[in-house]
C-alpha cells in the first residue's frame, strides 16, 4: 500500500517498543502477565498516537478554514471494532501484526479480543458508522455527535429456541481508544417553568444534568484527515445533594437524585419498530441535543467571534426525526440567551438544518404528547408553538381557504390527545430533506410529505445510502482484497468505481476460479464458527442462503419460513431427485417487546430443530440461527454468503444496505422491487439479481381491493402445506398451537402469501443456477464489478455537494498545520516519520 509505513526491522523493533512501552506506562501490565485485551488497549494506544498527531492538525486547520463544517447528530452509532479499522488508517496493519508476531502474540486473537459496542438498533445506526468513516476518508469536516449510553443493545441469547435478552454492559472491559475530556461539560436543564420580563422570556429548570464529552478518532483512511465522534454521558449536577435529607444523615435518599440524572445515557433503546411516548427517550433525545447545540455554538464563537454567521459555517444534520429538539434549542439560544429577536433566529435556524427521513413505516414516527413536552421543556414547546404560527401562516397566505392542507400541516396534532409531530417540525426547519433511495425518496413526497412536497417542493431530495469499502471489503473480506489488488490495483479503496474494471475479467476462468476459491475459503471459516458455537456441521458446497436483519414482519422472515418448509416436503415426496444442498442462516434481534418478531424467531429455531434432525432429508437442509447479531458478525457472515435475502415488501424497506455489502462481498441477491434493490437491479441487470413479487403499485392495488391472504392459502397448495403444518404444530410438537396467531390470523398485512409462489418459483431458479458453478461466478463477480456506486464515500461526497454546500479539505491544508505532537517525539512518532 502506498501510504503503509514500511516493513522495515527498525520500524518493527520501534512498534514492540512502542506497544511495550504503553501496556507498561499506560496500563501498569507487566509483559508477562499482560492478557490479550491488555495487549490490545496497549497497541489501540499507539495506533492512537499515530492518529492524534492528524487529528490536532485536522482540528486546526478547521478552525482556520472558512468553509463549513457538519455536525452529524444520531442518537445512534454501531461503529465495530475499532483496533483493524485505525491499523489499516494509519497504514500500520503490517507493521503492528510483525510486531506482535516478535512478542510471540497473534494478531487476529488480539483483533478479535475487542468488544463490539451496540450503540445502535440497525441500519440507522450503522449508516451513521459508515458515514462517519467516509466523511474522514474524503476529507469532508464533521463532528459526530451521539450518546455514550453505559449500556448497549441487549446481548441476545437463544434458549429452547426463544430470545433471551441480557443486559450489554459494554463498559465493563477497558476501552482505550476513547479520550474522556473532562473540561468538556454542558449543563442540561429539564422542567420547571417559563415567564416573560418584557419581551424577554425566562425559563427556571428544577432539574440540571451535566453532559461529559469522550471523544473517539475516526481517522481518515490514508489522509491527514481526523474528524471526531463525540459522545456524551450524563452526570449529576451541582444541585444533586438535597442538604435536607443529608442533615438528617439519609445519605443514600442524598445520593438517589445522582442516579436518576445518570438514568438518561444509561440505555440505548432497543426497539426501532415502533414509536413509543416514553418520558425517558424524550430526555435522552434533549440531552443529546443541548449539549451538541451548546458545544457546536461554544466552536463556533472561539472561531467567529459571534453567532451572525451561524449558517456560513455551520450546517447541522438530524439522523432521522430522533435529534429534532435540536432545531428549538437552537432557537432558544439564540433568543433567549444571545439576544437575536425571533426573525433572526428562526432565518439563522433554517439555513442551519438538514434532515433525512429512514422510514415510512407510521408507527415509528415520533409524535411527542404536548403535555409532556410542556413538563420537560415548557420553554421548548413555546417556540415550537410559534415556529408553528409562523409556518401555518405562510401556508393560509400560499393555500387560502384550505383548511384541511392547515390541519393536516401543523405541528401540532389535534386528532385525540394534543401531540407534537416532529417530522414536520424537521421538514419545516430544514433547508433539505433526504430520502436514503430512489425509491423511498420518491414515495415519501407522495406519501407522508406529499402536502409539505406542495408547499416546499425545492426542499426534498435523495441521497442514497453506501457503504465504506474499508470495513466491508478490506476488513471483512481480505481473500476478495487479494483478488481486487491483484488484478484492478489497490485504488478502490477509497474509489470504489475502480471495480469495474473488473468487468473485462468476468469470462477469464482463473479470476473466476480465485473468485470461487475465496468464497468457499469465506464459508469454510463462517462454518467453523458455527460448528465451534452451536455444534452444527456445515456443508461449504451448499447454497449459504443468508437473511440478517433485524427481525421485523416487513421484512418478512416469514416469508424465507414458507420457502424452508417447502422445500423440506418437495425432497421428502421426491427423495431421489438431484437436489441442491442448502444452508439457510439467519441472526437478527427482536425488539423485546415486538411479541410476533420474537415468535418468528422461535418458529426459525423450531423448524431448524425438525429439518436439521429428519435423517430423510440427508442435511441437504441446514437452517442455522445465530445468536446476537452484530457489525462483527456481519463481517464474517457477509464474506460467505451466496445469496443475500432482501425479501421486504415492496414499499417498505427504505432503503437497505446490507443489501448492498452483499452484493459487494459477490452474493447474488434474492429481492422484491424494494429500497436501494432496485438501484442494485439497475446496475447488474436483470440475469444477475432474481427479483419477484409484486411491486409497490400492485401492493397498493391489493390493499385497496381487500387484500386476503386467504385468497391464496385456498389456491395454492404448497402454501397450505406449510402454512397447514406451521399451525397444526409439526413443528412444534410440545406446543401444538404455539403459532395459531402467526401467519393467517394476523390478517398477513405484509402480504407473505401474495408473494409466495413468486418466491418459491425464483427459489428454484436460484438452485439451477447454482449448479453452474462458473455462471455463477461471473455473475459474482458482475455485481462486485458493478457496486462501486454504493459506497458511502459517494454518499456523503453527494451531502456535501447538494445538501450541505461543504468543499472537502485538501491534505495540504491540513498538512501545513505544525505538528503538535513532534515536540514530544517518542518511539511512536519516530516510526512515522520514517
Ligand atoms: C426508530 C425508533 C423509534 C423510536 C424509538 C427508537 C427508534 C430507533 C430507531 C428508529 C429508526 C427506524 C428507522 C430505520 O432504522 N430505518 C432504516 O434506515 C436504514 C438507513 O437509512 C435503511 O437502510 C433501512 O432500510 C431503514 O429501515
Amino acid at each position: 500500500m502506498g501510504h503503509s509505513t514500511s516493513l522495515s526491522p527498525d520500524n518493527i523493533q520501534d512498534v514492540k517498543k512502542a506497544i511495550l512501552h504503553k501496556l507498561v506506562f499506560a496500563l501498569g501490565v507487566e509483559p508477562r502477565e499482560a492478557s490479550r485485551r491488555n495487549w490490545l488497549n496497549a497497541a489501540l494506544r499507539v495506533v492512537r498516537d499515530l492518529s492524534t498527531q492528524s487529528w490536532l492538525q485536522t482540528r486546526r486547520s478547521q478552525a482556520a478554514n472558512t468553509s463549513r463544517r457538519v455536525y452529524y447528530l444520531s442518537m445512534e452509532f454501531l461503529m465495530g471494532r475499532t483496533f483493524s479499522n485505525a491499523m489499516i488508517a494509519e497504514g500500520v496493519y503490517e507493521l503492528v501484526k510483525a510486531a506482535f508476531d516478535e512478542l510471540g502474540q497473534d494478531l487476529e486473537d488480539i483483533i478479535n479480543e475487542e468488544g463490539d459496542p451496540g450503540l445502535g438498533n440497525g441500519g440507522l445506526g450503522r449508516l451513521a458508522a459508515c458515514y462517519m468513516d467516509s466523511l474522514a476518508a474524503m476529507k469532508i469536516p464533521a463532528i459526530g455527535y451521539g450518546i455514550r449510553y453505559e449500556y448497549g443493545m441487549f446481548r441476545q441469547e437463544i434458549k429452547n429456541g426463544e430470545q433471551v435478552e441480557h443486559p450489554d454492559y459494554w463498559l465493563e472491559q477497558e476501552f482505550a481508544w476513547p479520550y474522556v475530556r473532562a473540561s468538556k461539560r454542558f449543563k442540561v436543564r429539564f422542567g420547571g417553568r417559563t415567564w416573560q420580563e418584557g419581551k424577554k422570556t425566562h425559563w427556571r429548570a428544577e432539574e440540571e444534568i451535566i453532559a461529559q464529552a469522550h471523544d473517539q478518532l475516526i481517522p481518515g483512511f490514508e489522509t491527514s484527515a481526523t474528524n471526531s465522534l463525540r459522545l456524551w454521558s450524563a452526570h449529576a449536577g451541582e444541585k444533586v445533594f438535597d442538604l435536607a435529607d443529608f442533615n438528617r444523615g439519609d445519605y443514600f435518599a442524598a445520593m438517589s437524585h445522582q442516579n436518576s440524572s445518570e438514568n438518561v445515557s444509561r440505555v440505548l433503546y432497543p426497539d426501532d419498530s415502533t414509536y413509543n411516548g416514553r418520558e425517558l427517550r424524550l430526555r435522552q433525545e434533549y440531552f443529546l441535543c443541548s449539549a451538541s447545540v451548546q458545544d457546536i455554538l461554544r466552536r463556533h464563537e472561539v472561531e467567529s467571534g459571534s453567532c451572525e454567521n451561524l449558517a456560513d459555517k455551520v450546517a447541522i444534520h438530524l439522523n432521522d426525526t430522533h435529534p429534532t429538539l435540536a432545531i428549538p434549542e437552537l432557537m432558544r439560544i439564540l433568543i433567549d440567551d444571545k439576544g437575536y429577536d425571533w426573525a433572526k433566529a428562526w432565518e439563522i435556524t433554517r439555513k442551519t438544518f438538514y434532515y433525512t427521513n429512514h422510514t415510512l413505516m407510521s408507527e415509528a414516527l415520533e409524535s411527542w404528547p404536548v403535555e409532556m413536552i410542556a413538563r420537560i421543556l415548557p420553554r421548548h414547546l413555546q417556540i415550537i408553538f410559534e415556529i408553528n404560527e409562523w409556518f401555518l401562516q405562510q401556508v393560509r397566505e400560499k393555500f387560502v381557504g384550505d383548511d384541511d392542507l392547515v390541519r393536516r400541516v401543523s405541528i401540532i396534532d389535534e386528532n385525540g390527545e394534543r401531540r407534537v409531530r416532529m417530522a414536520w417540525l424537521a421538514v419545516i426547519a430544514s433547508s433539505k430533506v433526504n430520502g436514503v433511495a430512489k425509491i423511498h425518496s420518491d414515495l415519501m413526497v407522495e406519501s407522508i410529505f406529499a402536502d409539505f412536497a406542495r408547499i416546499y417542493p425545492e426542499r426534498f431530495t435523495n441521497v442514497t445510502n453506501g457503504v465504506t469499502p474499508r470495513r466491508w471489503i478490506q476488513i471483512a473480506n481480505p481473500g476478495l482484497t487479494r483478488i481486487l489488488d491483484k488484478h484492478i490495483g489497490q485504488n478502490w479503496r477509497t474509489a470504489l468505481t475502480e471495480l469495474d474494471k473488473l468487468n473485462r475479467l468476468i469470462d477469464d476462468p482463473n479470476v473466476q476460479a480465485e473468485v470461487i476459491a475465496v468464497k468457499v475459503e469465506n464459508k469454510r471459516k463462517l462454518a467453523a464458527y458455527i460448528e465451534k458455537t452451536q455444534g452444527i456441521t456445515l456443508n461449504p458446497e451448499a447454497i449459504f442462503d443468508v437473511q440478517i436483519k433485524r427481525i421485523h414482519k416487513y421484512k418478512r422472515q416469514q416469508l424465507n419460513v414458507l420457502h424452508i418448509i417447502t422445500l423440506y416436503n418437495r425432497i421428502l415426496k421426491n427423495p431421489t431427485a438431484d437436489w441442491q444442498p442448502r444452508v439457510f442462516i439467519f441472526a437478527g434481534k427482536a425488539a423485546s417487546a415486538y411479541y410476533a418478531a420474537k415468535k418468528v424467531i422461535r418458529l426459525i429455531n423450531d423448524v431448524a430443530n425438525v429439518v436439521n434432525n429428519d435423517p430423510r432429508i440427508r442435511d441437504l437442509i441446514k437452517v442455522v440461527f445465530i445468536p446476537n447479531y452484530s457489525v462483527s458478525l456481519a463481517q464474517l457472515i457477509i464474506p460467505a454468503a451466496d445469496l443475500s435475502e432482501q425479501i421486504s415488501l415492496a414499499g417498505t424497506e427504505a432503503s437497505g444496505t446490507s443489501n448492498m455489502k452483499f452484493a459487494l462481498n459477490g452474493a447474488l441477491t434474492i429481492g422484491t422491487l424494494d429500497g436501494a434493490n432496485v438501484e442494485i437491479l439497475e446496475r447488474v441487470g436483470r440475469e444477475n439479481i432474481f427479483i419477484f413479487g409484486h411491486t409497490v403499485e400492485q401492493v397498493e392495488a391489493l390493499r385497496r381491493n381487500g387484500y386476503s391472504p386467504y385468497h391464496y392459502f385456498e389456491r395454492d397448495g404448497e402454501l397450505n402445506e406449510a402454512i397447514s403444518q406451521i399451525l397444526n404444530g409439526k413443528f412444534s410438537p410440545d406446543d401444538p398451537y404455539r403459532y395459531q396467531d402467526l401467519i393467517l390470523n394476523s390478517g398477513d398485512y405484509y402480504q407473505a402469501c401474495a408473494d409466495y409462489r413468486s418466491y418459491v418459483d425464483t427459489q428454484e431458479q436460484v438452485a439451477d443456477y447454482f449448479r453452474d458453478k462458473k455462471a455463477w461466478a461471473r455473475s459474482a463477480m458482475i455485481n462486485i464489478a458493478n457496486m462501486g456506486y454504493f459506497s458511502s464515500d459517494r454518499s456523503v461526497l453527494d451531502y456535501a455537494r447538494e445538501i450541505w454546500q461543504i468543499e472537502p479539505m485538501s491534505d495540504e491544508q491540513i498538512a501545513t498545520q505544525p505538528k503538535i505532537a513532534e515536540l514530544f517525539t517518542d518511539a511512536t512518532e519516530r516510526v512515522r516519520s520514517k
